[in-house]
């Protein structure tokens, strides 16, 4: 076979640091830039992650190719017979210590991000006070309930209140989420029928919808815009299509919004004027 294995294994590794390379020039890496202070940090602890892999790679590749390189010259095979490191007790104990080290480092190192993302001790205060909506995941749409524009919560008690008994001035929409840009909001997240998980790509906001739970979750966006909303738990046929938006908008843009969607919602239909003119 001579060298034959060691160019396979090598040459898989060149196209595999080369595709890394080329990567982000392609659009095959993030889905753009993240557009949250939260975001960043997640994208951030990635890269810690990326870094340390990819130097485990590479040592554990060169180490690879030097026996491969060194244990098919004929001449060596010849003189010397192969060393087995099977049961070798150094050897054991450091490749169980330093990847032990390694993640004990990583657990440690991600545990701020996590709680500012999970622990409900560390949400906005006024976030979690007035949520912005309940967002009820069912196959296959994001069904969306939101407190009226005029409603202010007291208490928590409250809140929790309204997330079991709709308001008769509880304003409704699907698919479409709106909330003012550079604010933190929360939503709370339901699921209707089967395990679905709502994902903002963007925002780096992914959390699963789970049947008989009501999960806060809360994000918030630097700059104003429409960005996707999918589902990323493969929850049935029509997966593919549970597709919707939020859309980031400056304060007072949001508000209107929110009064013009009461006012839809309240539309029976009926022209006003025609009724003025006939009461006179
Ligand atoms: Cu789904």
């Amino acid at each position: 076979m001579g060298r034959f294995w060691f160019y396979f294994f090598m040459s898989a590794a060149v196209a595999m640091v080369v595709t890394f390379a080329v990567a982000p020039a392609n659009n095959w890496w993030f889905p753009g830039a993240a557009l949250s202070p939260l975001g960043k940090r997640i994208d951030d602890l990635f890269y810690l992650i990326l870094v340390i892999t990819g130097v485990t790679f590479v040592g554990t590749t060169i180490a690879l190719g030097y026996v491969l390189w060194t244990g098919s010259s004929v001449s060596r095979q010849e003189q010397s017979k192969s060393w087995f490191s099977h049961g070798n007790h150094n050897l054991e104990v450091i490749w169980s210590i330093v990847p032990a080290g390694i993640l004990l480092f990583i657990s440690l190192y991600q545990m701020d991000v996590w709680a500012a993302f999970r622990v409900k001790s560390t949400f906005d205060a006024e976030a979690v006070l007035q949520p912005l909506a309940e967002v009820t995941a069912r196959q296959f749409e994001w069904r969306l309930r939101l407190p009226a524009p005029s409603r202010k919560f007291k208490s928590q008690k409250e809140v929790q209140e309204w997330l079991k008994h709709p308001a008769p001035d509880d304003v409704y929409s699907v698919n479409d989420l709106h909330f003012p840009t550079g604010k933190r909001v929360l939503i709370h997240l339901k699921s209707e029928d089967v395990l679905h998980s709502f994902f903002i790509p963007k925002l780096r906001v992914k959390q699963d919808a789970v049947p008989g739970l009501v999960i806060p979750v809360w994000f918030e966006a630097d700059k104003s815009g429409a960005y996707e909303l999918v589902c990323a738990e493969l929850c049935g046929w029509g997966h593919y299509k549970m597709k919707g938006q939020v859309v980031a908008q400056p304060e007072v843009e949001y508000q209107a919004y929110l009064k013009q969607l009461q006012i839809n919602q309240s539309d029976d239909g009926v022209p006003d004027a025609p009724m003025a003119e006939g009461a006179k």
